[in-house]
């Protein structure tokens, strides 16, 4: 090599690691991947990080739209002027865009009256939440109506978003906004494409993050909206710097950039009012978040007696007085609920005393369950508010779900995330595979031998009855003398020859799971608690009495049943049967796919990280959607498009006045090809045809220039 030649990298690579590269790739990148000539990981990369770097951050896998983060204001691309060239535009005409796919789904919900969904995907701070906004917008915009009086039911739909945001979503080191539950809404029409009802599901709202924060993320929105409430409302609940309550300053970050705590607050109210949550009812809500700063407060110490448990303070009493006050409910009856348990043997009722730590123990799960009782409540409210029509069949269901997740740490909420993703995954690639499948019956070619991977297994391993891991969680939650050694052991003994299921070494409670998105550790040590749906009998009877009646409606007396039923609640079980209700409904429905991907951890616009979008690509099952369709066929091209290409290798046959589908059929059969299929318009090539057609057709150019320059020369 010259001294003088710039710096040049040698890498020494395997071949088949080496993948060709599109000669003819545009240097702005394809709207579709699947334009591409070439349908492998580092095309697929390359296409996608182009694009990125013109602002394009939309692009086509046929009918899947990826859509990258662009971590900063992009107006002009959802105006009102761009929902008015989006609306009713063939799919494909116009550049790739969420509008395109709510476009697609509005349609084929008014033409055939019957439920679509959307489901949009990706890892925290992918722009989930906003995608979805953006979606229930635009189909705002075309089912909208002008009313005169009072909201309308889309306006309340959009306003249940800052509302539930407050409420539900959190800074986390991965998203500012992160919305810590997932979110099914689903709008219903009436025949004439009007909006005319909606209803919105939840699933598992994050209750630890309520009394547990680690820094630098914050608690739910609302508490420090709330401690930036207007001077009254601080004084009224004895509110001050969040620095001042437990469960916001195990983290120091209380203030966020660019955001206006004070602001949040008034907007949170205008929406509320907006979502039909009166004064009143606004009023009871904010004194519950209140109440929840002080009991996290309210401190104890060790009492006289052996093992029992006082206030800690005279800090401490002022909090449980400022609680009670709040949730109306008696001071000393809450003392009581929190520092002792009742026991009830078969001859007498005992008072047992709790430890400190077994006293903030119950605090915590008893602010746990406000808060989330809350939650639950405003839901109810604002499906409540806005109404169902029970007579629409024409629906849109918009999914904004928690993607795949993979941590140092991973617990239960973990598996339950991941658990939903290999459930919506399966969905997705029976849906892939059989649009992959319609194309070619339209097409009349034999698609019998394709083979289809199916990640049932995995689903097997979490969700079969009996015998799956949450089964056995649930046994060992019955258990009293379960620990999660004992519950390990189990799953290591059920599981000893398991393809999915592995016992990581030198674990002793671990254990990994072989999701389809990568393997994850799980740590089972918080499993049994966590599973457990479970409030104290005391918490109950103290918040039931409350003379409050929004405190009292958030805990509705027990039937005698269920008081009397030992069985427990399981969250996981719970979530499994909420999850198969989804799927059925999805199941139901005519799918379209979003998948969001994050273009760089640091949140900033402009950066590609290539690994880090590769790993969301193969995670979000983009790339297995892919390897779907290169088991069969992955290149189409319609017979014209073929021709033009490929016609300088057999040039004699088009001196004949031949149709174009022969033509396509002589080229292929003159090269000796074989596996391909000629269909009603387009040509199928199996997997690296394409390339190979390319390299010969290189090699004819190759030639004819070589013949071309020969010629110059001799006219020289
Ligand atoms: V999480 O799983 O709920 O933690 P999401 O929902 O995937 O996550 P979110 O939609 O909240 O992510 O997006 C994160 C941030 O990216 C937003 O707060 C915006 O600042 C930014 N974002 C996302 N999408 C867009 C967009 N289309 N245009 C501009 C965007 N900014
Ligand atoms: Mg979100």
């Amino acid at each position: 090599m010259h001294a003088h030649t710039n710096i040049v990298k040698i890498v020494v690579a395997n071949l088949s690691k080496l993948y060709p590269k599109d000669m003819e790739f545009p240097a702005h990148g394809v709207d579709d991947m699947t334009k591409l000539s070439y349908l492998h990981e580092p095309g697929v990369l390359q296409n996608l990080a182009i694009r990125y770097e013109l602002s394009q951050i939309y692009t086509y896998t046929g009918n899947i739209l990826i859509a990258i983060n662009p971590f900063q204001g992009l107006p002009h691309l959802y105006d009102t002027h761009a929902m008015e060239k989006y609306k009713g535009a063939p799919f494909g005409e116009l550049s790739p865009h969420v509008f395109a796919i709510a476009d697609v789904a509005y349609r084929d919900m008014a033409n055939e009256g019957k439920g679509n969904c959307i489901l949009v995907s990706g890892e925290s701070g992918a722009g989930k939440t906003e995608t979805t906004k953006m979606l229930m917008r635009y189909l705002a915009y075309l089912g909208g109506h002008t009313v005169t009086e009072g909201r309308s039911v889309e306006q309340k739909v959009l306003e249940s978003n800052p509302v539930l945001e407050a409420f539900g979503n959190a800074k986390t080191v991965r998203n500012n906004n992160s919305s810590r539950f997932g979110k099914f809404v689903v709008i219903q029409f009436d025949k004439h494409g009007r909006i005319s009802g909606a209803a919105i599901r939840t699933y598992l709202l994050e209750r630890s993050r309520v009394c547990q924060i680690s820094d630098p993320e914050r608690n739910y929105h609302c508490f420090y909206h709330l401690c930036a409430a207007p001077p009254e409302e601080i004084e009224r609940y004895k509110l001050g710097n969040p620095k001042s309550f437990h469960y916001l300053n195990q983290s120091n970050c209380h203030e966020l950039l660019d955001v206006n705590d004070a602001q949040y607050y008034l907007a949170t109210r205008r929406a509320m009012d907006i979502v039909g949550i009166s004064e009143k009812e606004q009023e009871a809500i904010f004194r519950v978040v209140a109440a929840i700063l002080h009991l996290g407060n309210i401190d104890f110490a060790k009492g006289e007696e052996v093992d029992s448990s006082v206030l800690k303070d005279d800090k401490a009493k002022f909090h449980l007085q400022m609680t009670s006050e709040l949730l109306m409910c008696d001071p000393h009856a809450l003392e009581d609920a929190l520092c002792k348990r009742v026991m009830v043997t078969p001859e007498e009722v005992i008072k047992r005393s709790l430890d400190p730590l077994g006293a903030a123990v119950s605090r915590d799960g008893l602010a746990k369950t406000i808060y989330s009782r809350l939650f639950d409540w405003l839901v109810d409210k604002i499906n409540f508010s806005i109404g169902q029509d029970p007579n629409s069949k024409s629906t849109i269901g918009v999914l904004d779900i928690y993607g795949f997740e993979s941590f140092k740490t991973n617990s239960f909420e973990q598996f339950c995330i991941n658990f939903t993703n290999e459930k919506l995954q399966q969905h997705f690639n029976q849906h892939v595979f059989k649009m992959e499948q319609e194309e070619y019956s339209k097409e009349g070619i034999d698609w019998s031998y394709i083979e289809f991977i199916d990640n049932q297994d995995v689903l097997d391993l979490i969700e079969k009855k009996p015998g799956g891991i949450i089964a056995l969680l649930d046994e060992a939650c019955m258990f009293p003398k379960s620990t999660h050694e004992t519950f390990s052991n189990k799953l290591y003994q059920t599981f000893k020859v398991h393809k999915r299921f592995i016992k990581p070494k030198l674990a002793r409670t671990d254990f990994t799971i072989a999701h389809y998105a990568g393997e994850v550790q799980y740590q089972s040590d918080q499993f049994i608690d966590k599973n457990k749906d479970y409030v104290v009998p005391e918490h109950q009877d103290l918040l039931c009495a409350s003379k409050c009646c929004f405190v009292a409606g958030l805990f509705p007396l027990l039937s005698e049943e269920t008081m009397k039923s030992s069985k427990f609640s399981s969250i996981g079980s719970h979530f499994k049967l909420q999850l198969q209700h989804l799927m059925d409904t999805l199941n139901s429905t005519q799918p379209h796919y979003i998948r969001c991907v994050k273009p760089n951890t640091l949140l900033k616009p402009a950066i590609f990280e290539n690994a880090n979008v590769m790993q969301q690509l193969r995670s979000g099952g983009v790339l297995e959607a892919i390897r779907i369709s290169c088991a069969g066929y992955p290149t189409h091209r319609t017979f014209s498009e073929f021709v033009n290409r490929f016609r300088v290798l057999s040039p004699e046959v088009l001196t004949e006045n031949h149709e174009e589908k022969f033509v396509c059929q002589k080229i292929l059969e003159k090269l000796g090809f074989t596996g391909f299929q000629i269909g009603n318009t387009k040509v199928f090539l199996r997997a690296g045809q394409m390339a190979e057609l390319d390299a010969q057709r290189a090699v004819v150019q190759g030639n004819a220039i070589k013949i071309i320059q020969r010629r110059t020369r001799t006219h020289i």
